[in-house]
């Protein structure tokens, strides 16, 4: 997979999102560093770093619009941003003038002649007559190289074998280049974007006039691409990038984010060694699978999928009221299913994060919760509204209703009195770390 670990990190950030009960500064401050840090970590340019997080900071400010909530709304903000940081708007190149020529530019080694085969194949299977010509006198065996991939393919190859001449190679097939839609030519490269090979590229291009000239550059350079594409941009005018070799690199992150600033847009990625590992780069769907999500509503889906905003609200203002009974205990364990454990909602509640709360209240098991639910189906709304009701007898009946053991009956309802003792302590207190300190050896014993 393409970036996987930029991915995986940017897939546990967005959760962090879906999973929180409520959007507020520090949430939005701790993911803009999950981000940069996922960024940093794949060669991403520190400066670029910086103006995704200040733009998500800054929106992220804003009201969401009618009918989505603070929580979609951030999702949808960072799916955006990072759509814009790969390359805003994707490029397709059209074929309608015929031929239409792609020359393709880059240093040594970039993957120039493999590109060519892979667009060659591209193209034909969308139908395409298609032929590519080798121009690169430099590198040994080149032609072959390029042949073989044409016969590979299954289009034909235009090259000279002994020629040291590119532009009388690209004059001898010129009359009949007509016969094709599509003509990739291969050029040479060079280490480095040298005077000569900006000489080279330039006579070639006066002669081919080429419709694309498209900058082949390897993913494993990662930020470094920036200058690289800019330098080819302002001597040769690329129209566009190509970035190979993006399956094998964790720089691949720097390398799209640098291209994407130059005035050249990506046009394809490579992503193997195979004839037909090209994809064309449409930024929105890169995102989307990046992130794990095929676009934009099925991620925003998710956002909604956990308790709303509002339940988070209410169940926090119970809680501090200290009038938290038993069905509500039931409802936040409905939810609970949701959201993992007991442990994360208590993390999720602001101010509630904080406190080192008893271990053992923390450790309510999944197990445990279940035959606490099957206990309170058994119970009438009286009784869960006001558990004080719970005596013996009724336990007992409870117990032979719902197949849960008395003592777990019991040990359910000294749970919710316990917590309802310390939400009581809670009432009225804003900054409850503070609380805890003075509260400290005076919590109940759990
Ligand atoms: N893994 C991987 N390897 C690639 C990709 N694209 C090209 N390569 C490999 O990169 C190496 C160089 O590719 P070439 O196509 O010969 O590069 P070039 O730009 O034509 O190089 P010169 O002709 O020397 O300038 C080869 O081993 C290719 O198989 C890609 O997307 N992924
Ligand atoms: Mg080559």
């Amino acid at each position: 997979m393409v970036l996987e670990k930029l991915g995986d990190s940017l897939k546990s950030t967005l959760s962090k999102i879906t999973k929180s009960l409520f959007v507020d500064e520090k949430l939005i401050n701790e993911l803009v560093k999950d981000i940069q840090r996922a960024l940093l970590q794949s060669d991403t340019n520190v400066q670029l770093v910086l103006e995704l997080s200040k733009s998500i900071k800054e929106r992220a400010k804003d009201n969401p619009p009618p009918g989505i909530t603070k929580r979609e709304q951030l999702v949808k903000i960072v799916y955006e941003e990072l759509t814009n940081f790969l390359g805003k708007e994707a490029k397709d190149i059209t074929i309608s003038k015929k031929p239409t020529q792609i020359m393709l530019v880059g240093l040594f080694g970039s993957g120039k002649t493999t590109t060519a085969g892979k667009l060659a194949k591209f193209y034909k299977k969308r139908g395409s007559k298609v032929a590519i010509m080798q121009t690169d006198t430099w590198r040994p065996a080149a032609y072959e190289q390029l042949e073989q991939l044409a016969k590979t393919v299954g289009v034909d190859f235009l090259g000279i074998k002994k020629s040291k001449d590119p532009v009388a190679i690209y004059h001898s097939f010129e009359k009949q280049l007509k016969e094709y839609d599509v003509v990739i030519v291969d050029t040479a490269g060079r280490d480095a974007l040298s005077d000569e090979l900006i000489k080279e590229l330039n006579e070639l291009n006066n002669a081919v006039h080429a419709d694309e000239r498209l900058l082949v550059i390897s993913a494993d350079i990662g930020q470094a691409a920036q200058k690289q594409a800019q330098a080819f941009h302002d001597t040769c005018k690329v129209t566009g990038v190509i970035v190979t070799k993006l399956e094998g690199t964790a720089k691949g992150g720097g390398a799209l984010s640098a291209c994407s600033v130059t005035q050249s847009p990506i046009v394809f990625i490579g992503v193997g060694e195979k004839i037909d590992d090209l994809e064309a780069f449409h930024p929105q769907r890169f995102v989307g699978r990046l992130l794990g999500m095929g676009d934009i509503e099925s991620l925003l889906e998710k956002a909604r999928e956990v308790i709303t905003e509002k339940d988070a609200e209410k169940m926090q203002e119970k809680f501090l009221k200290g009038d938290f009974n038993l069905v509500d205990l039931y409802d936040q364990m409905k939810s609970l299913k949701k959201m993992g454990s007991f442990r994360k909602l208590v993390e999720m509640i602001p101010g509630m994060g904080s406190l080192q709360l008893p271990k053992e209240m923390l450790d309510v098991q999944e197990g445990k919760l279940e035959s606490w639910k099957f206990a309170m189906d058994s119970m009438t709304k009286e009784e869960l509204e006001n558990p004080d009701l719970l005596g013996a007898e009724r336990i007992d009946r409870i117990s032979a209703g719902s197949g849960v053991r008395v003592a777990e009956v019991r040990e359910m309802i000294k749970q919710h009195r316990q917590s309802k003792k310390m939400m009581k302590m809670f009432k009225g207190e804003k900054d409850m770390g503070k609380l805890m300190k003075q509260m400290k050896g005076k919590m109940p014993k759990m």
